[in-house]
């Protein structure tokens, strides 16, 4: 079996590639050029990598037409929620311009083959009912989360209209060791490294009082499998039903220093968002009824890996 992971270099792309390797599967990358060379790059080594920016049409139909894959999982994205507002145009330009790329060439190369889209519980952003589950409206707060919208309706319609295999997960946040510094578990754990170290003393920090529904990215990853070998495609949310602010991931990660999180963090407006998310929670009864999947790792078992990694 052949699988095309886009987004090979991201957290998701690193713990996918392992896990289809562990399967026995064939594994190649879709990966942008950089100038220089990265040696902070996660890609895992195990995988085929082929240059391609998924901006580019003639580029993802040639990589898809080089590996003809069995299957596809389309996880690149500017997967930064707060950068969507600085730079909505690359933001919708990657997420929307780049799916429709890879929807367009993989029914033109692989029809018989099957693909999965990395959809988002930043979609159902101000919620209208809590948890959230497949049939909770959307109702995004960011440019990333109405290009995550464009995306999912775009592959059900794919999916429809051309009678083609296409799931999209809708995944809540799901951390690791490898997640960028740029989301707020990492940069509270690599934070508290640097405070343990004295090369830092206050992390900053916006809105902690949002609360997200956090997981582990080893267990969502399988998740992404299980989709695409059930019988019928179809759209799964995956979560872990808890609920914790950033303040109590603070509390829980600052214990591992044995310091008091209020006098190693400051609030600085530059981290606010001009609309936020204020409370996920996701219902994953679906994908516990039809794929037998359900997350293994718990909030504080998250934040001691974390920890421990740091
Ligand atoms: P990351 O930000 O870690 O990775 C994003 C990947 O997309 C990187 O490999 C990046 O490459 C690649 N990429 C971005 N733009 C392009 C482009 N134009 N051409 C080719 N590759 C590109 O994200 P995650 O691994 O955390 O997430 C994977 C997917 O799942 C994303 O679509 C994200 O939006 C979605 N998602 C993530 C969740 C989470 O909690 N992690 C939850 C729900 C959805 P480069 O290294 O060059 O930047
Ligand atoms: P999110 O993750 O926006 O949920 O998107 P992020 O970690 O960026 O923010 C979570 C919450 O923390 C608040 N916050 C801060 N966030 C960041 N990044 N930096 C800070 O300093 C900070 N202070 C407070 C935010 O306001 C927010 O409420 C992630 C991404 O992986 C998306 O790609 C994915 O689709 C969703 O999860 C599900």
């Amino acid at each position: 079996m052949k699988a095309l992971i886009s987004g090979i270099t991201g957290q998701d792309g690193f713990y996918l590639a392992k896990f289809l390797r562990n399967k026995g599967y064939i594994v190649y990358g879709l990966e942008r050029r950089k100038a220089l060379e990265d040696q902070s790059v996660k890609r895992p080594n195990d995988a085929i990598i082929i240059e391609c920016d998924i901006t580019n049409y003639s580029s993802v139909f040639n990589a898809m037409n080089k590996v003809k894959p069995d299957e596809v999982y389309h996880l690149a994205a500017q997967s930064d929620v707060a950068h969507s507002f600085k730079d909505p145009f690359q933001t919708l330009d990657t997420n929307i311009n780049g799916t429709l790329n890879m929807l367009e060439a993989f029914r033109q190369v692989v029809p018989n083959s099957k693909f999965y889209f990395a959809g988002s519980s930043e979609m159902f952003g101000e919620v209208y009912e809590s948890p959230q589950n497949e049939e909770t409206p959307f109702n995004p707060r960011s440019p990333y989360g109405i290009s995550k919208c464009a995306g999912f309706y775009m592959c059900k319609n794919y999916r429809i209209a051309y009678n083609l295999f296409i799931c999209s997960g809708i995944l809540f946040n799901h951390e690791s060791p490898k997640r960028g510094k740029e989301f707020v578990t990492r940069k509270i754990t690599d934070g508290i490294k640097k405070i343990k170290n004295k090369q830092l003393q206050k992390i900053s920090l916006g809105n902690i009082e949002s609360k997200r529904d956090w997981g582990f990215a080893g267990d969502y990853v399988e998740a992404m499998w299980l989709m695409l070998q059930h019988k019928e495609p179809d759209d799964y949310v995956i979560a872990t039903n808890q609920t914790y602010s950033i303040r109590d991931f603070l509390k829980e990660a600052f214990r591992y220093i044995k310091k008091d999180y209020e006098d190693h963090i400051e609030i600085d407006q530059k981290y606010f968002r001009p609309s936020d998310v204020v409370l996920l929670q996701g219902d994953y009864s679906k994908a516990k009824e039809k794929l037998g999947w359900e997350p293994k790792t718990k909030f504080p078992d998250l934040i001691k890996m974390m920890m421990e990694n740091e």
